[in-house]
């Protein structure tokens, strides 16, 4: 597909849910590489950043989306040619888009231990890996039911809501602000996520948080399903995850809206849990708390001090 083509749906949410997006970006930085005439590599970079550039900036929040993208970028640097380039950029892709599928089986063999057989499970948005659990419990025979929310504005809960009819699973579908109403009679609350931050707290769709809140209040586990590529190796250097806000329109009738002038519609798309109130992160390598989060971007992402160090220093080189 052509990259602008994607960077348009990954936009306008046709292509959406962390994990999907940063696996559409890797396909399209390859096919966009693949299609490249550049006579060097050096305007081969250039075109590749670009185009990376263009990805990053289509959502703000998922890390998944940057670090899809650094992953690809970085398989090409120190090529000795544009063939070399290509062929790098093409097994960094699929390998990141293959163990990315594999990353979401795996949570789901891990999340579905922590289901029993009987269990009431919450479930906030529409995440894959999420779905991974509950879906692989169902599969191993044990007896289970959701509550899945409607998420508003764009509805993701009637994606989760198919899922899981068509799985067979008894779900009850409510609107967000029932939650409070159920909690009590749910024994877990499982959710993806969009980013992680080294102090573990989590990045997920707007209304998770209240959630987490809701279930803290009812001594309710909260269980946040998310592979390693959603944790943000920048706030280790004090980056903040930027909270994308959405078009109003998704929120008010632009007709209705226009006979409120003093009325401003807010529409974030995404808020942030405390890690205090999640109980534990499922990845790919296993069920962490959420205080281990530095680990993994350490050991996962590649991004230990020392990076920053050269970082710092190539900054502070290009200034002198
Ligand atoms: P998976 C989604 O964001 C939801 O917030 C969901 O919890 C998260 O991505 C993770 O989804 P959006 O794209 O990667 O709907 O687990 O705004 O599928």
């Amino acid at each position: 597909m052509l990259l602008n083509e994607t960077a348009e749906q990954i936009r306008s949410m046709e292509i959406r849910g962390a994990g999907r997006i940063a696996r559409k970006a890797a396909a399209a930085l390859r096919d966009h590489a693949a299609g490249l005439e550049t006579p060097d590599t050096a305007s081969f970079a250039r075109s590749m950043k670009e185009a990376a550039d263009l990805l990053v900036a289509t959502r703000p929040t998922a890390v998944s989306l940057p670090n899809a993208v650094q992953t690809v970028m970085r398989s090409f640097e120190g090529a000795g040619s544009v063939a070399e380039a290509k062929a790098a950029v093409k097994t960094a892709a699929d390998s990141f888009i293959l163990s990315s599928r594999h990353a979401v089986e795996w949570i789901g063999e891990i999340g579905s231990r922590h289901i029993s057989d009987g269990d009431v499970i919450l479930t906030h948005c529409n995440s894959e890996a999420a779905l991974s659990c509950i879906l692989a419990a169902h599969g191993e025979g044990k007896a289970i039911e959701v509550f899945a929310t409607e998420v508003r504005p764009r509805n993701q809960g009637l994606l989760t809501i198919r899922a899981l009819n068509d799985a067979g699973i008894q779900t009850n579908f409510i609107v967000d602000s029932a939650v409070r109403s159920y909690i009590n009679e749910v024994d877990l609350v499982i959710t993806g996520a969009d980013a992680i931050t080294v102090n573990g707290a989590v990045v997920n769709k707007i209304g998770t948080s209240q959630i987490a809140l809701a279930a803290h209040e009812a001594r309710t586990p909260m269980l946040v399903a998310a592979e390693t590529y959603k944790f943000a190796p920048r706030t280790i250097l004090g980056e903040r995850i930027a909270i994308e806000e959405r078009e109003a329109g998704e929120v008010l009738d632009p007709r209705i809206a226009a006979g409120l002038p003093h009325v401003r519609v807010r529409n974030p798309a995404f808020d942030v849990t405390p890690a205090s109130y999640v109980d534990l992160i499922v990845t790919e390598v296993g069920a962490i708390p959420p205080a281990m989060a530095y680990c993994i971007i350490r050991d996962y992402l590649g991004w230990g001090i020392g990076e920053f160090h050269k970082e710092f220093s190539i900054d502070q080189m290009t200034k002198e």
